[in-house]
C-alpha cells in the first residue's frame, strides 16, 4: 500500500503508550492490564493463564459496553454526491439548508446510539469546523455567513442529549499541499488534532481510517502515529483510538458483521497497521466498499495464541452504513436497509462481541432522512420488544457447581456488577433453568464480565424434549454478548453447557427471548 506507517503496533504496547495503568478494581483483583508479552519459555498453560489475565482498559471498557455508534458521513461530498472528494471542489457548494444537529442527535439516540462519530475531515480535506490551518473549511462556505462550524453544533447536540462524541479525522487528505512531505504534514495534521481535542469538550472516540487511494505514482506520507496517539492520550485520556489505533480493531469488513468465535484477546499482529491499511478502501467507488470475506479467519483461538509474541485487549468494531453509500445520495433513498435488516446487523455485530458502527449519513438539507428515520425507529421497536421479557426471570435454576459467592441467579437478574462463578473455579460446569410449564423461546443471550477478561471458548444451549437434553445452539466465544437465533423451541428446561474456558469464567448474563413474528410489525 502507498500510505506506509512508520511504526509497528507490536512496539506500542511494549512502549507503555498504549497500556494505562490498571484500575483500581483491577489492581484489586490483582489482575494485569490489557498487553502481556509472551515469553520463549511459556508453556501452553502459561499462555493460557496470561490470555486469560488481559482486560480491558477502563476506556476499552466503557466504549464496548455503549453497543451502538452512530457514524455520520457528511461533508462536502454530500453535495458534490460523491463518495471520495478530491479535494478540489469549490467551498461554495457547501450549503446545507437547515441543518439540525439536534434532529441527528435526537434521531440516533432515539435508536439506541450511545455515542456519534462525526466525520470532521474526510479524504477531500474539506473540514467541518473553521480550522485555523486551512482554508478549505466551513470558513470559506456560505453557510451561517462563513461562521458555522458543524463540528460544535454536533458537540453540543451531544452533550445537551447525554451522547457522547467522537471524530474521524481522515489521515488522507487530498486537498492539502503539505501531504506527501511527511514531516510538514504530520505537524499539519497534529495541529488539526489538537484543534479538535481541545475545542469540543470532551472526546470518547477518534477513528483513522486507513483508507489511502495514491497510486503508484501518488504522494508517499509517513504518518507518525505514534506522535498522534500521544497527542490524543495528553489531550483526551479517556478516548478510544480506532481503527488505524491501538485501543479497538476494525473487524475486516464493512458489512457489519463480527466473527462467529471473535476474540478480544488475539495476538499482537506483527503487520500492525500495515495490514490494516492494506486490507483499507484503496480505490474510489461509487456505493460503499465491500471487501472480500475476511469473516473465517480466526485471530485469537488457542492456536493462535499459543504462537503469539504478545498478546492484547483489541476489541472489535463492526462498520457498516444504512444505505448503499457512506455519504448522502437522494438516488439511495428507496435503499435504506429496512428494520429487520437493521436488526440482523445488530445479532451479527452487537451479538457477536462487536460494538455496531452504524453509519447514518445526513441529507443536504442537513438533515436525516425521512426514511432512515424510519428504519432506525423500527429497529428500535423490534429490539426493544425482542429483549422485553427474559423468560429466564421465571425459572428456577439449578447449577452444577453452587456457588455462595456468584450463584447463577446473578446472571439472571443480576445488578450488572454481579455474576455467576463456579464454585470450583473450574473451566466447564452448566447450569438449568426450568418452568412450571412450557415456555417458548427462539433466541438465547450469553454475556461475560469482561471488566475480568474473556475466557470462554466453547458452550452449548440445550432444551429438554422430555426424555433427554437435545441441543439446541452452540458457539465459541462469549465475550461482551452473544446472541443465537435458531427455530422456535417449546420446553419445560433449558441448560447452558460452559464446555471450555481459559481458566474460571464469569458469566454476567443469561437469558432467553422470543422474537417478534413477521406480522407483529
Ligand atoms: C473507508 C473510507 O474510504 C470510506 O469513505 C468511509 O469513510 C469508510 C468508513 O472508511 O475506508
Amino acid at each position: 500500500m502507498r500510505c506506509r506507517v512508520i511504526v509497528r503496533a507490536a512496539c506500542l504496547g511494549a512502549a507503555g503508550l498504549l497500556s494505562s495503568q490498571p484500575s483500581r478494581a483491577q489492581a484489586e483483583h490483582g489482575l494485569t492490564p490489557e498487553y502481556v508479552i509472551i515469553d520463549r519459555t511459556d508453556s501452553e498453560a502459561d499462555i493460557v493463564r496470561k490470555a486469560a489475565s488481559i482486560v480491558p482498559a477502563p476506556r476499552q471498557l466503557a466504549w464496548q459496553r455503549q453497543e451502538l455508534t452512530a457514524f455520520v458521513h457528511f461533508g462536502m461530498n454530500t453535495f458534490t454526491v460523491q463518495e471520495w472528494g478530491s479535494g478540489s471542489a469549490d467551498p461554495a457548494l457547501f450549503n446545507p439548508t437547515g441543518l439540525d444537529a439536534g434532529q441527528w442527535v435526537k434521531v440516533l439516540k432515539d435508536a439506541g446510539m450511545k455515542s456519534v462519530i462525526l466525520t470532521a475531515k474526510h479524504h477531500d480535506g474539506f473540514c467541518l469546523w473553521p480550522s485555523k490551518y486551512t482554508i478549505h473549511s466551513v470558513r470559506s462556505s456560505p453557510w451561517r455567513g462563513g461562521e458555522g462550524d458543524v463540528v460544535a453544533e454536533v458537540a453540543s447536540a451531544c452533550r445537551s442529549l447525554g451522547m457522547r462524541f467522537g471524530i474521524y479525522l481522515s489521515p488522507w487528505d487530498r486537498h492539502e499541499s503539505s501531504y506527501g512531505d511527511s514531516p510538514r504534514y504530520n505537524e499539519f495534521f497534529r495541529n488539526q488534532l489538537r484543534e479538535l481535542l481541545t475545542g469540543y469538550g470532551d472526546i470518547a472516540e477518534v477513528w483513522f481510517d486507513g483508507a489511502c487511494g495514491e497510486g503508484p505514482n501518488g504522494k508517499r506520507q509517513e504518518y507518525d502515529w505514534q506522535s498522534y496517539y500521544a497527542l490524543i492520550r495528553e489531550l483526551q485520556p479517556d478516548a478510544v483510538i480506532a481503527v488505524m489505533g491501538p485501543d479497538v480493531r476494525w473487524v475486516g469488513t464493512e458489512s457489519g458483521e463480527g466473527r462467529l468465535s471473535e476474540w478480544s484477546v488475539i495476538p499482537e499482529n506483527g503487520g500492525g497497521l500495515d495490514s490494516i491499511g492494506a486490507r483499507s478502501q484503496r480505490t474510489a467507488l461509487d456505493a460503499a466498499y465491500t471487501p472480500g470475506n475476511l469473516m473465517q479467519e480466526d485471530l485469537g483461538s488457542r492456536v493462535k495464541i499459543l504462537g503469539a509474541r504478545a498478546l492484547r485487549w483489541y476489541p472489535s468494531e463492526a462498520d457498516v452504513s444504512i444505505r448503499p453509500g457512506w455519504f448522502y445520495r437522494a438516488d439511495q433513498d428507496d435503499r435504506v436497509k429496512p428494520p429487520a435488516e437493521l436488526v440482523d446487523l445488530y445479532f451479527s455485530s452487537v451479538g457477536r462481541n462487536s460494538v455496531l458502527l452504524l453509519n447514518v449519513p445526513p441529507d443536504q438539507r442537513g438533515r436525516i432522512h425521512e426514511n432512515d428515520v424510519k428504519s432506525l425507529r423500527g429497529m428500535r421497536t423490534i429490539l426493544d420488544h425482542i429483549f422485553r421479557t427474559n423468560l429466564l426471570e421465571q425459572a428456577q435454576v439449578r447449577e452444577s457447581h453452587p456457588s455462595n459467592r456468584h450463584p447463577v441467579r446473578y446472571a439472571i437478574a443480576g445488578d450488572g456488577e454481579s455474576f455467576w462463578e463456579p464454585e470450583n473455579g473450574g473451566d466447564s460446569a452448566f447450569a438449568v433453568c426450568s418452568w412450571r410449564t412450557p415456555r417458548a423461546f427462539d433466541c438465547a443471550m450469553l454475556q461475560e464480565e469482561i471488566r475480568l477478561g474473556q475466557h470462554v471458548e466453547r458452550f452449548r444451549v440445550e432444551q429438554w424434549d422430555g426424555r433427554a437434553w437435545a441441543e439446541i445452539a452452540r458457539g465459541g466465544t462469549i465475550g461482551e454478548k452473544r446472541l443465537l437465533r435458531f427455530p422456535l423451541v417449546t420446553t419445560r428446561k433449558v441448560r447452558f453447557v460452559i464446555e471450555q474456558s481459559r481458566g474460571p469464567f464469569e458469566i454476567s448474563a443469561l437469558g432467553v427471548f422470543r422474537m417478534p413474528g413477521k406480522a407483529t410489525f
